[in-house]
C-alpha cells in the first residue's frame, strides 16, 4: 500500500497526474479483505500507541480487562470499549488543556481548534504538525478524488475559526495544489461580497455547508447575479445532512450548475473527510484505511450488517496527537457493503449521514428525522428557501408542525400547495404534521450550520389552532 506506515509519513512532494483518477490507487482500489488484514494490524499499533501515550486510554482499558495485543481479528476489536464525547469533555475538564488522551508533549501541539461550546464546555483540539500534515495529505487524497486538480480555485466558504471543516478544507486543496480562497463566512454582509470576490477570482469549487450554498444562491439572484453564471464545476460539503438529501442536493445542482460532493464526519476524528464520495452521486465512501468507520447499533454498538441502519463508530489510523479510538458519533446512517463497481472499495453510505440520534422524534408511533421533512418540503415547487419544524417532545405523545416559506408565485393557490405538501409529507412520513405557509424571507438564513427544528409546544400549539 502506498505510504502506509506508522506514524504516517507522506512524501510531501508527491502528486499524481491530473488525469490520473485515484491519488493511491492500490490503497483505495484494494480487494476490501486485503486491505481489512492491514487495518487490523494497523490497529493494534494504534492501540499500543495509545496504552503508552494516553493516560486516558491505559486507564479505560484497564478497568475492561482490554489489552492492544488481544486483538486478533476485527471482531476482538468491538469488545473494546467506546469513547463518548461527554468522557471527552470531563476528561479535557480534569487535565487541561488536551486531556489525558494526549498522546504526545505539550511542545508538539502546534495548532489549536474546537468545538464552539454554544451547548456546554468546549473541546480544544491539540494538534501537532505531524497530524496536520497526515490530515492536509488526507484531504487532499478524498479531494482528488471528487474531481479537484491543481488547476482549481478552492473557496473556503465557512468559518476560519475554531471550526476544524474550513481549515481541513483549506489544507487538503493546498496540497492538492490548488489555489485556495479562505473568505471564510459568518460576517455582516459577507455574503454579497462573497458573490462578487467568486466573480473576481474565477472561483471553480465551493466548499461549506449545504444550508450555506442555498443561501449564497439567493443572495447571488438578489443582486442580480444567477449563481448558474459564477462558473463554479464543483461543490463538496460538510458539516450537516444536505449533499445527499436528493431535494437539497438538486436545488444545489441546479442553481450552480455544478457537481454536488458530499463528505464530513467529526472534528475530533479529522481527517474528516474520509467520507467524501468519488463520483457525482449522493452517499459518501468510508475511506478505512484513513479513519477506520463502523455502523453499529446504537444501544448494543456492536457492527450491524451490511444493508442494516446504525450509528457510525470512527478510530482514526493516522492521528498521533489526540488519537480516537471508537468514538460513537451518536448519527445515522445505513451502510452497504464494499463494491468493486464503485471503483474504490469501500463501505458506502448512499444516504450519507442522515441525522442523529437525539434530533430523532417519534409522532404517533413513527420515527421522524428532520431531514426526511427537509427532503420534502424542499422538492416542493414554490418553496422560499427556509423552512421550520416545530415539534413538542410531550411526556404522552409528539406532535409536529412545519412553517413553510413560500414564492409569491404560489400565493394565489396557496391552499393547494399547503395540501399537496401535507399530503407528500404524511405518506413520506407515515404521519401527519400540520403545514403553515409564511411568506418569504420569514426565517434567518444561517451562513454556517442550520438549525430548523423548534422544540415549544406553545408555539405549537398557537400553530395548530390556526386555520
Ligand atoms: C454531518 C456531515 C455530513 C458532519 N452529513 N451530517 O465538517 C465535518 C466536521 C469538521 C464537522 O462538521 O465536525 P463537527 O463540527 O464536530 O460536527 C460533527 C457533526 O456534524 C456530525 O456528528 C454530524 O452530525 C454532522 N455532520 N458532516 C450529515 N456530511
Amino acid at each position: 500500500m502506498e505510504q502506509w506506515s506508522w506514524p504516517p509519513r507522506y512524501d510531501e512532494s508527491y502528486r499524481p497526474d491530473p488525469a490520473e483518477r485515484f491519488w493511491f490507487r492500490r490503497r483505495e482500489t484494494m480487494p476490501a479483505d486485503e486491505r481489512d488484514e492491514a487495518i487490523l494490524v494497523r490497529i493494534r499499533r494504534v492501540m499500543e500507541y495509545a496504552w503508552e501515550n494516553a493516560p486516558f486510554y491505559r486507564r479505560k482499558w484497564d478497568e475492561a480487562g482490554i489489552h492492544p495485543s488481544s486483538i486478533k481479528s476485527l471482531a476482538d476489536f468491538e469488545k473494546v470499549p467506546v469513547v463518548r464525547k461527554e468522557e471527552l469533555r470531563a476528561d479535557q475538564a480534569e487535565n487541561e488543556p488536551f486531556g489525558s488522551y494526549l498522546a504526545v508533549p505539550l511542545s508538539e501541539v502546534k495548532h489549536i481548534n474546537g468545538t464552539s461550546g454554544t451547548t456546554g464546555r468546549p473541546t480544544a483540539f491539540g494538534i501537532s504538525e505531524r497530524d496536520w500534515r497526515s490530515v492536509a495529505n488526507a484531504h487532499a487524497r478524498v479531494m482528488w478524488a471528487m474531481g479537484i486538480r491543481p488547476d482549481d480555485t478552492v473557496l473556503v466558504a465557512s468559518p476560519l475559526s475554531l471550526y476544524w471543516g474550513s481549515w481541513g478544507a483549506y489544507i487538503g486543496a493546498e496540497r492538492l495544489g490548488a489555489r485556495v480562497f479562505p473568505f471564510g463566512a459568518g460576517t455582516a454582509g459577507q455574503t454579497a461580497r462573497t458573490v462578487r470576490w467568486m466573480r473576481q477570482m474565477g472561483v471553480t469549487v465551493f466548499y461549506g455547508t449545504p444550508s450555506y450554498a442555498l443561501h449564497l444562491a439567493e443572495v447571488a439572484r438578489d443582486e442580480g447575479v444567477d449563481p448558474a453564471s459564477l462558473g463554479l464545476r464543483k461543490l463538496f460539503f460538510s458539516g450537516e445532512p444536505g449533499a445527499s438529501v436528493p431535494s437539497i442536493r438538486s436545488r444545489i445542482t441546479e442553481a450552480f450548475d455544478a457537481q454536488v460532493y458530499d463528505s464530513g464526519s467529526m472534528a475530533e476524528v479529522s481527517p474528516w473527510m474520509h467520507l467524501g464520495a468519488g463520483s457525482d452521486e449522493p452517499g459518501v465512501l468510508c475511506w478505512q484505511d484513513l479513519v477506520y468507520t463502523e455502523v453499529c447499533d446504537p444501544t448494543g454498538l456492536n457492527r450491524v450488517d451490511y444493508g442494516s441502519e446504525g450509528t457510525p463508530v470512527y478510530t482514526t489510523l493516522e492521528r498521533t496527537s489526540q488519537p480516537m479510538i471508537r468514538l460513537v458519533s451518536g448519527d445515522l446512517t445505513r451502510w452497504e457493503a464494499p463494491s468493486a463497481d464503485r471503483g474504490r472499495t469501500y463501505p458506502f453510505l448512499p444516504r450519507g449521514i442522515y441525522g442523529r440520534i437525539d434530533d430523532m422524534f417519534t409522532v404517533r408511533g413513527e420515527n421522524v428525522y428532520p431531514s426526511a421533512i427537509d427532503d420534502v418540503v424542499m422538492a416542493a415547487h414554490g418553496y422560499g428557501g427556509e423552512h421550520r419544524i416545530v415539534i413538542s417532545r410531550d411526556s404522552t405523545m409528539d406532535s409536529l408542525a412545519v412553517q413553510v416559506e413560500y414564492e409569491d408565485a404560489v400565493s394565489s393557490s396557496l391552499e393547494s400547495w399547503v395540501a399537496g405538501i401535507a399530503d407528500r409529507l404524511r405518506t413520506v412520513l407515515g404521519v401527519g404534521a400540520k403545514v403553515v405557509p409564511v411568506r418569504q424571507q420569514t426565517f434567518d438564513r444561517t451562513e454556517f450550520k442550520a438549525r430548523r427544528v423548534v422544540d415549544d409546544r406553545d408555539l405549537l400549539r398557537r400553530l395548530e389552532g390556526a386555520s
